[in-house]
């Protein structure tokens, strides 16, 4: 039982808690259906690396197309893996603070309209039918059932959302002074993030691109589509982050054996993302011609905004585990870092964690080159954007959600962990391997190598006319990291599963490992209410987006082909 009494106003009570089974088993579902995809996720990842170097031509296992391998490594990875995640950690975290269950049926609802979708797109992507990337806007088009499906997935996961308010409202009637949970604070504002953004991805797929994949439009507007799926794909990325975030706040210095530097350095990092997240995705624009350099500028302007919660985020994580390292016994400058439990099999989940933390050093970095509109004509389609995205999404969010499926299932279902020493080194063995693949990108880019582009068999072919040799080792780095992380991740496949298949040896149960503030503010009610920053989210929104909607009505470009 871990118990938080820093001040009066800020007391909860946080005991473990006995899941009801149904509501075990949907989160079980949640966690396992995604990770028992991520199988073809992470072989696709493979391949892509194996053919990018030209070893191995695209149809030498499963005759899949490379564009087609690439869309399913993308949106199983990426789509699917991380909203069927957020929506169980969500489940456990509210269920877990807040002391009370969402309801039945909106749950069961969500899981099988999120089910149903993934099958409707997985069938489309299997059967070579919308071989689109993940970011499928036009002039690629897919089958109908593609789109339908993805819509359907996002639906899905939006349910929890009104039902996790009512409980939280109901909540904050009972405890008005009391402060709301980081952690519930953290979930909320990531839904809600992801409502708002989700709407312009619907309304991309059901009024844009629907009628024109059916057949009903001979074009389609590519800018409007593109602004719209913008507007939902940056905030997306923030969707992804969240969750790790909420572990780094919430449980990574108990786990260091420390405390939270400051609990309201998390509340206002949580703010900034929810006014930041969503005004900025026409930073993945600036090379569309149809929108203006004002716009662009301001948008860039804003992107710059949105990294300040994550240096809030750095230097509090920072702080924080430097209290924990001195408690340890630390002593110097940075002898902190040498006294935290990195290959601690029953901390486990601080090992996930901390790799993810150091990998966004340097995807956080590559992203600040990325948002400044000079730098982004140099990289921009690159190889260099796998790169940074790699050290993002497949750093902090990729182990963070392996890291807190295994921990969720394996506390609530009170079995031991199936290998737990190769458990804890997993993530280690990722962050070389992220290490690797991303340097090999990165290099590549700044010299010309493309994205989502089957290169092998001609530009790496000493025979081609078009052999460029400056990208043989750029290639070669990316297919030496892919290995490895495609063994680490096929290890944690291993240690998932195999806990799945021992017998229980507890009761199992419901528990964080909670931190403590060590700076636990007093309630300031500015930074415990949702209603003004969703009014500043708003106007932020109005101001840098109606203006490029205009832009991408007014000005469509050449529309797309008819194919
Ligand atoms: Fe990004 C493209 C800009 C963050 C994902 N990004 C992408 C794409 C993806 C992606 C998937 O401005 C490609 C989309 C596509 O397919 O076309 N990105 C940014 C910026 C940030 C950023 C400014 N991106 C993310 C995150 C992602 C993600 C997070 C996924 C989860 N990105 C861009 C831009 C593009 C882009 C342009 C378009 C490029 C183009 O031309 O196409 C910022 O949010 C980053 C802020 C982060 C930091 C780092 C803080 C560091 C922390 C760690 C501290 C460590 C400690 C531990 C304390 C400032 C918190 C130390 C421990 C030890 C043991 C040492
Ligand atoms: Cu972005």
């Amino acid at each position: 039982m871990t118990e938080n009494t820093n001040a009066n106003q800020n007391a909860l009570s946080l005991g473990d808690w006995q899941l009801s089974p149904w509501l075990k088993r949907i989160i079980y579902w949640e966690l396992g259906i995604p990770l028992a995809l991520l199988s073809i996720g992470i072989y696709h990842g493979l391949m892509q690396v194996i053919y990018r170097a030209g070893v191995l031509h695209q149809s030498a296992f499963a005759g899949l197309d490379y564009y087609q391998g690439l869309t399913l490594h993308g949106v199983i990875n990426a789509i699917v893996l991380t909203t069927f995640f957020a929506v169980a950690f969500g489940h456990a975290t509210i269920t877990f603070y807040l002391k009370r269950e969402p309801t039945k049926t909106l749950t069961l609802l969500s899981f099988w309209f999120m089910v149903i979708g993934t099958l409707m797109a997985a069938w489309a992507m299997l059967s070579g039918k919308a071989s689109v990337l993940y970011t499928f806007y036009p002039p690629l088009k897919g089958h109908p059932l593609f789109y339908l499906g993805t819509a359907l997935l996002i639906v899905g996961s939006w349910f929890p959302l009104f039902d996790w308010s009512r409980l939280y409202r109901q909540w904050k009637r009972e405890n008005p002074e009391t402060k709301t949970p980081l952690a519930v604070l953290g979930t909320l504002v990531n839904f809600i993030i992801w409502f708002v953004c989700t709407l312009a991805v619907a309304y991309e797929v059901l009024v844009v691109i629907l009628p024109w994949a059916l057949g009903y439009k001979p074009t389609v507007n590519v800018t409007l589509a593109r602004t719209l799926f913008w507007f939902f794909g940056h905030a997306l990325v923030y969707f992804w982050l969240l969750p790790a975030y909420v572990m780094y706040y919430n449980f990574l210095p108990k786990l260091a054996g420390g405390k939270l530097y400051s609990d309201m350095a998390g509340r206002i990092a949580a703010f900034l993302f929810l006014i930041y997240s969503v005004p900025v995705g026409v930073h993945h624009q600036f090379s569309d011609p149809s929108i203006t350099k004002g716009i662009k500028l301001f948008q860039s302007i804003l992107t710059f905004g949105v990294t300040i919660p994550s240096f809030i985020t750095a230097f509090t994580i920072a702080a924080s585990l430097e209290y924990a390292g001195r408690k340890r016994g630390a002593k110097g400058l940075l002898g902190f870092f040498t006294k935290l439990p990195y290959l601690d099999t029953d901390r486990y989940l601080f090992a996930y964690l901390i790799c993810g933390l150091f990998l966004f050093i340097f995807g956080g970095l590559t992203g600040i080159v990325n948002a400044s509109s000079e730098l982004n004509n140099t990289i921009h389609n690159s190889a260099w954007i796998p790169g940074h995205f790699h050290m993002t999404v497949a750093g902090p969010v990729f182990l963070g959600i392996i890291g807190m499926s295994l921990y969720l299932y394996q506390t609530t279902s009170g079995k031991k962990l199936f290998m737990s020493k190769v458990a804890v080194i997993i993530p280690y063995l990722w962050v070389i391997g992220i290490l690797i693949f991303s340097t090999g990108l990165s290099w590549g880019g700044l010299i010309g190598e493309p994205r989502r582009t089957n290169l092998g068999l001609t530009y790496l072919n000493p025979k081609s006319e078009l052999f460029t040799p400056e990208w043989v080792p750029t290639t070669m780095l990316g297919l030496l990291g892919g290995i490895i992380m495609f063994i680490a991740g096929i290890m944690f496949l291993v240690v998932f599963f195999g806990t799945m298949l021992k017998k229980r040896s507890a009761e199992g149960m419901l528990t964080f490992p909670v931190s403590e503030a060590l700076h636990d503010e007093k309630r300031i009610p500015l930074f415990d209410k949702f209603k003004p920053w969703l009014a500043a989210m708003a106007v932020i929104l109005v101001i840098a987006y109606v203006p490029a909607f205009v832009d991408a009505t007014k000005n469509p470009g050449p529309g797309a082909p008819r194919f």
